[in-house]
């Protein structure tokens, strides 16, 4: 048997007995109070599902299983003569809890490499898109395509015994993983290099061969490309990527089905959109201002016209964070250590020095620092890759390593139907005229 599995395995067998005591024995215990200001207003902070691959400090910032980014970059294994994680290892971590050895990660590279072929209709389906078409619609579309593989369904159509539920969704969840870069690299190859398409190079690890595949051959873009789908892979339950995946997937919808539904929760501006928005704000002002080296006075102009537009500042700002994104800081530090002297990063790094009082001021922004999208595009416009429309792809390829670890636990803890409580206004009226009556 695969070593990941069995592992997976013997912890569910722990895990999912202490889990049905914890659960019958503390059902009736409070974790929460629910205002009607969350009501109305996002959910936001209201403590409703498990999701064991990270946690979310609002100050910290993201633990995955207890690791922050820095341990992580120097805990988890390496490519050889890199010094950036590979991708392979936070998915370990996050499925298993454990940090995995090189071997390990050379088993899962090995796996990847196995179950990365795309079935010929998904290429049929893309192409059959016309080239203007959003890569990430594009990318939710193949998604769906490749759902006719889903080991889940079938095995679902024969009578699966739920205590095999989360056997099928990891198998489902390694084939979908493995064939993700080769999906995302067509349709960037497809969309903006004429179709001219790069095959995989088989002694390439995971994002060493999604960058080769991209077109990008500069050893520290195959750097980047692993710390970018490190340090992207998970960001707790909550935020609306990782809670459409487990919505949908509490539904028993497959791996696919509930990963592309991710995805479009990631293709809003409000989420992982913003990557590209970021980038698209940043060279539409370099345009307006005539410049590539902006002052920090020209750039507060910019984002008080962005701000007077009746528009956010894309890149700052989370529902949860309360100081810089750890992600932000983590992409800084790597352009510090490999890049000297970039205009685009410069403005990035200006604009962080600017945005944050200006937010602050309108009193209101409850987070003014900036998120992990700050700062992504500058780092892969400095190599070569300015198509912005894509980014967010690059960022739903990472996001799968945590929502389908997660997806495994929810399936292998066997959690019911995700049903919440919706009220009307007329409910709400009513409920707040009987607290009156009950003071009076
Ligand atoms: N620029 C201008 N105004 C902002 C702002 C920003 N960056 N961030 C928040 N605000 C405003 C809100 O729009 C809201 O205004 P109204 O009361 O007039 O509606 C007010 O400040 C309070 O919002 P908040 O409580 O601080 O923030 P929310 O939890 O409601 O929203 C968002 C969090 C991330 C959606 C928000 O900060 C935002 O729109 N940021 C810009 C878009 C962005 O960068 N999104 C990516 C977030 C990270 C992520 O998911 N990446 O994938």
């Amino acid at each position: 048997m695969d070593p990941l599995k069995q592992k997976l395995q013997q912890k569910i067998e722990v895990l999912s007995k202490d889990i049905k005591t914890l659960r019958k024995e503390n059902a009736t215990v409070k974790v929460d109070d629910v205002s009607l200001g969350q009501v109305f207003g996002g959910m936001r902070g209201v403590k409703s599902m498990i999701w064991e691959t990270s946690h979310l400090d609002p100050i910290e910032g993201i633990r995955f299983r207890g690791h922050s980014i820095p341990e992580l970059k120097n805990l988890l294994p390496k490519a050889k003569g890199g010094r950036e994680p590979l991708p392979e290892g936070i998915f370990w971590l996050m499925l298993v809890g454990e940090i995995p050895t090189e071997e390990q990660v050379k088993y899962l590279q090995d796996q990847w490499k196995r179950r990365s072929n795309i079935p010929d209709h998904t290429y049929k389906v893309l192409n059959a898109l016309p080239i203007t078409t959003h890569p990430m619609t594009q990318f939710i579309t193949a998604i769906n395509s490749m759902q006719t593989e889903s080991i889940f369904s079938r095995r679902y159509a024969e009578g699966m015994n739920k205590y095999e539920y989360w056997d099928a969704t990891y198998e489902d969840s390694m084939n979908l993983i493995a064939k993700l870069p080769r999906i995302a690299a067509y349709i960037y190859r497809r969309t903006y290099h004429n179709g001219d398409h790069i095959n995989p190079d088989i002694s390439l690890d995971w994002g060493g061969n999604f960058a080769h595949m991209l077109g990008i051959n500069k050893p520290d873009f195959k750097s980047l490309m692993r710390l970018y789908l490190t340090i992207h892979a998970d960001h707790e339950g909550g935020n609306a990527s990782a809670h459409t995946t487990h919505l949908v997937g509490s539904t028993l919808s497959d791996a696919y089905l509930s990963f592309s539904s991710a995805m479009c929760a990631l293709a809003g501006p409000l989420h992982g959109l913003a990557n590209q928005e970021v980038i698209k704000w940043v060279f539409h002002m370099l345009d307006v201002l005539g410049t590539q080296q902006p002052t920090k006075e020209q750039i507060a102009e910019y984002v008080n016209n962005t701000l007077n537009a009746g528009k956010v500042i894309p890149g700052y700002g989370h529902a949860v964070l309360r100081r810089p994104d750890p992600r932000f800081v983590a992409q800084k530090a790597f352009a510090q250590e490999y890049i000297h002297d970039s205009d685009i990063i410069n403005v990035v790094w200006k604009t962080f020095e600017v945005v944050p009082p200006i937010l602050e001021g309108l009193g209101k922004v409850k987070n003014p620092w900036p998120n992990v999208d700050a700062h992504s595009g500058a780092l892969l416009v400095h190599y070569g890759m300015k198509e912005y429309s894509f980014y967010t792809v690059l960022f739903g390829v990472s996001r799968a390593l945590g929502v389908l670890a997660s997806l495994c636990w929810s399936r292998a803890y066997n959690f019911p139907l995700e049903r919440p409580k919706s009220v009307t206004t007329e409910w709400v009226r009513n409920y707040l005229a009987e607290q009156v009556n009950q003071k009076a």
